[in-house]
């Protein structure tokens, strides 16, 4: 009987040690150094009605128009309304009418911070475009939270295209000059013939019209590719939703209202 009672007690003494990782009693352990909410813990420990991180996200302009070719940034905040610091990693989700320049990357949060992000995508073809801000906060699971980013791409070429290579300042070609003289003589010394300056521009023009139309015919079959595995029942969806967020326009920087309030610590004695 002695036995009992000392078996008892010494596993009462062991089991709060072993279990005290789960605070608020929901079965999600406290984030500690070597797990994280990133490895599955609870983002909120002392509240036993959530465990999910929930996040507060805003997107600006909440609806973009882009010509073929133009870039848009947006300005997005992530804010962490949780008590536990987090390491998210944040992407862009493309659309097949889209150029995404922005770089998956991990980043830390900590309890109410609001991280600000730039978000550069440009128009690749014409369509109603759905881009997606996705934040994963935890390892191998789907996305925690994404923005949407609305974009309608236009079937005109961007002005600002042709304004920006044809800048005040035209850039130096004077250096092509003296490239277009020394592969003149190369080409007179190398060969039987006597070669001009004029002739050995054209082997050099012909030479690269050559290669840049390789890279726009495989550019332009890349594009017809993506375009052709699109659905056009995707398509529809993403134009309902497109025209349901240009007319409510309330796309700012919203505050998650839904966490449930926190009680107060449960402290369980076992006696
Ligand atoms: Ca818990
Ligand atoms: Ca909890």
């Amino acid at each position: 009987m002695r036995r009992m009672v000392f078996a008892v007690f010494v596993v009462l003494l062991i089991t709060p040690l072993a279990s005290a990782a789960d605070s608020d009693g929901d079965g999600y352990d406290d984030p500690s150094e070597n797990y994280t909410v990133w490895d599955g813990a609870d983002a909120y420990p002392n509240n036993p009605d959530i465990h999910e991180p929930v996040f507060s996200t805003g997107c600006d302009p909440p609806v973009a128009t882009l010509d073929l070719g133009e870039p848009v940034t947006f300005t997005c905040t992530i804010g962490n309304e949780g008590p536990v610091a987090l390491n998210v990693l944040i992407d862009v989700e493309e659309d097949t009418h889209l150029w995404d320049q922005f770089d998956p990357a991990h980043y830390d949060i900590s309890s109410g911070e609001i991280l600000e992000l730039q978000v550069t995508l440009s128009g690749l073809s014409e369509g109603i475009a759905m881009a997606k801000l996705r934040i994963f906060a935890r390892a191998n699971n789907s996305a925690s939270h994404t923005v949407d980013l609305p974009i309608e791409v236009t079937g005109d070429e961007w002005a600002g295209m042709n304004s920006h290579s044809e800048g005040s300042n035209p850039p130096d070609i004077s250096f092509i000059n003296h490239l277009i003289d020394d592969f003149s003589k190369w080409l007179t010394n190398h060969t039987p013939w006597q070669f001009s300056n004029m002739q050995a521009g054209i082997i050099v023009l012909v030479g690269s019209a050559g290669i840049i139309g390789t890279v726009r015919l495989y550019r332009a079959r890349s594009v017809w590719r993506r375009n052709m595995q699109q659905k056009p029942t995707d398509d529809q969806r993403t134009e309902a939703r497109f025209d349901a967020i240009r007319r409510s326009g309330t796309h700012e920087h919203h505050i998650e209202q839904t966490i449930p309030s926190s009680p107060e610590v449960i402290i369980r004695r076992k006696k």
